[in-house]
């Protein structure tokens, strides 16, 4: 079995979790970590048996290129186009986390030059590989709920995504970036491409430097209404973080999925339930568990793909489609105007 070896770049709190999601396939292994303070970098090192750490990436690369199969950048997102350049200038694949870049203009770049490097470029995109959200497509896909004409795509949250993430605080731009990237990315998948959008924002905890609610509206090409709302300032009675609840309303029916990854589909016949669980890892946090799960099943679609088995859903190439719909948003809230594709 020919083992797939990468380098991470970046040993932060997203790290562990990606590296045991890659742990559940067994033809990869990391060799090489990168952070740019070495303890920590030399901490995760350890758990996974991993022998050479840096705090240089010029230095990884440099010595380890050669014998890499791919690296997966798992730093924040101001860092992602630089090292995207230097991996893709050591002729390396390069898997990135979501969001690709802060700008429509660097994301471009960064798809440009991979392509001119002749390397292959796949963001980690995770939220469309979640179990509840590929049920509920495969179950649109059987046309129970008939044309649909209306989608509601909600993450509404009062989760302290802080505590873990402090850094997300100083994002000048924030939801829509962190969480837009995903649920805008979903519905892409779920609907397919937008033609106009427009979208508004709020600043509620004022502790933090970005936005932290948006209100999207999507006209899809086919014709979709697609409301998607997130907010990190949602006081509700029942708490949904990490999961993405989902309506969507058709000539025959309704789809919905709701709280603990419970899908009802109401006809004129009457209301069927069935609920769509994460598969469990021992890794996983309990608090992100439908989140991590998916982690898994992410990699595995990019590995596939690395591996020349099938085409990735979410390479850089694809992800640009999301992006754009990130910063249409901003530009829509900014000028109070709706942006048309
Ligand atoms: O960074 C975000 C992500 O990708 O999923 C949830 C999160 O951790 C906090 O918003």
């Amino acid at each position: 079995m020919r083992i797939y070896k990468f380098a991470v770049l970046g040993t932060g709190f997203w790290s562990g979790y990606q590296l045991a999601g890659w742990n559940e396939l067994k033809n990869v292994k990391p060799i090489a970590f990168y952070n740019r303070s070495l303890d920590k970098a030399k901490a995760l090192a350890l758990k996974h048996d991993v022998e050479f750490v840096y705090d240089n990436v010029d230095e990884l690369l440099d010595q380890h290129a050669a014998e890499l199969d791919f690296v997966d950048i798992i730093t924040d997102v101001n860092t992602h186009a630089i090292f995207t350049k230097k991996a893709a200038a050591r002729g390396l694949t390069v898997i990135c986390q979501k969001p690709m870049s802060p700008s429509w203009e660097t994301s471009l770049a960064m798809v440009e030059t991979c392509k001119a490097a002749n390397v292959q470029f796949y963001i980690h995109e995770n939220f469309r590989f979640q179990a509840p959200v590929r049920k509920l497509k495969e179950i649109l896909e059987y046309g129970v709920i008939g044309k649909m004409f209306k989608a509601n795509v909600a993450f509404c949250s009062g989760f302290p995504v802080f505590d873990n993430q402090p850094f997300l605080k100083d994002l000048e731009q924030f939801i829509i970036t962190d969480i837009g990237s995903h649920v805008l990315d979903i519905s892409r998948f779920l609907f397919g491409e937008a033609e106009s959008l427009y979208c508004h924002t709020a600043r509620i905890n004022l502790d933090i430097r970005g936005e932290d609610v948006a209100n999207v509206l999507l006209r899809m090409k086919n014709g979709i209404s697609c409301f998607v709302e997130m907010s990190y300032a949602t006081i509700a009675e029942q708490e949904s973080f990490p999961q993405t609840l989902i309506t969507v309303e058709g000539e025959k029916g309704t789809i919905q999925l709701l709280h603990n990854y419970m899908i009802k589909i109401t006809t004129r016949k009457g209301t069927v339930i069935t609920t769509a669980d994460p598969k469990p890892y021992p890794w996983m946090d309990p608090e992100y568990a439908v989140v991590h799960s998916s982690i898994v099943d992410c990699n595995r679609n990019i590995l596939d793909s690395i591996m020349g088995k099938k085409h990735a859903e979410t390479t850089g190439k694809d992800n640009l489609e999301t992006m754009r719909l990130v910063q249409a948003a901003y530009q829509s809230a900014r000028e109070n105007k709706v942006i048309h594709f």
